[in-house]
């Protein structure tokens, strides 16, 4: 198992999507994070193990490698391809809840932020979790999340941000949903934020991984 782990973890570190990806040239030919996921997923590997033990760490070292400025941003782009061709391999397994809906969950990146894993992830565990998910993507206005709640009232709503900078676009979105909706439930996530911004702006649940977000939902309904 850890050797599969490795070289899927490899892959999204070198941004190997898959067989037939060009890129990085030195390991032209060879399976990417596409086919070595698949090929876990049907050797036994759990969909979590494979998350977990892999993907996530991989994405952390891109983080790291970006930040002492060893790679770019074209190669971290590469990687997030990388993982998303794997993601496409995992998305049913956590999608496949139960079949009856609790509720609805809207979620997005907040405004000027492009990044939207993590959000993915939530996104796919919480649809798991028998919520009915409208996901507005990235770089999310203030004014869609508005229209999406004034469209589902009763709906919970999730924002993510990934930079220091969007988090101050979470604190404006929090601030204007609560002023028209203040019974709306809003969670928050992402990798700079933590309880003490939640409890600052406003914001009703921080949870740093998809299951926190999935039990905080849980317990509204139950
Ligand atoms: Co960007 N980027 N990036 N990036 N990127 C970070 C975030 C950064 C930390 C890298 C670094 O410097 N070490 C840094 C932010 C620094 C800061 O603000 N303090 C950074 C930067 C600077 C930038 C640019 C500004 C670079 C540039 O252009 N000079 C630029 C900004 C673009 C923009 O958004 N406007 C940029 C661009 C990009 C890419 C497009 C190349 C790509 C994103 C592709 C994509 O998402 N489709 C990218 C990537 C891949 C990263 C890193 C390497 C990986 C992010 C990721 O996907 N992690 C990242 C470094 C890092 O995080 N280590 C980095 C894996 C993912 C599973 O984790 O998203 O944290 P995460 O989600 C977690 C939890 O946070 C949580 O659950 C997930 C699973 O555990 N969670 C929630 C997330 N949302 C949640 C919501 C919830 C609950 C939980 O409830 C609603």
């Amino acid at each position: 198992m850890d050797e599969i782990l490795n070289k899927i973890a490899r892959c999204i570190q070198s941004g190997k999507i898959d067989k037939v990806s060009p890129y990085p040239p030195d390991m032209k030919g060879e399976d990417g994070a596409d086919e070595l996921t698949k090929f876990a997923l049907e050797n036994g590997i759990k969909p979590d193990q494979v998350l977990d033990l892999a993907l996530i760490p991989a994405m952390e070292t891109v983080g790291d490698r970006f930040s002492r400025k060893e790679i770019y941003v074209p190669q971290m782009l590469m990687s997030a391809k990388a993982m998303n061709s794997a993601m496409k391999h995992l998305k049913p397994f956590f999608q496949s809840g139960e079949t009856k809906r609790k509720g609805k969950f809207i979620i997005g990146t907040v405004a000027g932020d492009l990044h939207d894993i993590g959000k993915n992830l939530v996104s796919m565990m919480i649809e798991g979790g028998g919520w009915e998910v409208i996901d507005l993507g990235v770089d999310v206005s203030t004014e869609k999340f508005m229209k999406a709640i004034g469209e589902n009232p009763q709906a919970a709503v999730g924002l993510s941000a990934l930079l220091t900078t969007t988090m101050e676009n979470m604190k404006k979105t929090v601030a204007v949903i609560k002023d028209s909706y203040a019974d709306t439930r809003i969670l928050i996530g992402g990798a700079p934020v933590t309880w003490e911004y939640c409890e600052k702006i406003g914001a009703d649940f921080y949870s740093p991984d998809p299951q926190g977000a999935v039990n905080y939902l849980k317990q509204l309904v139950a």
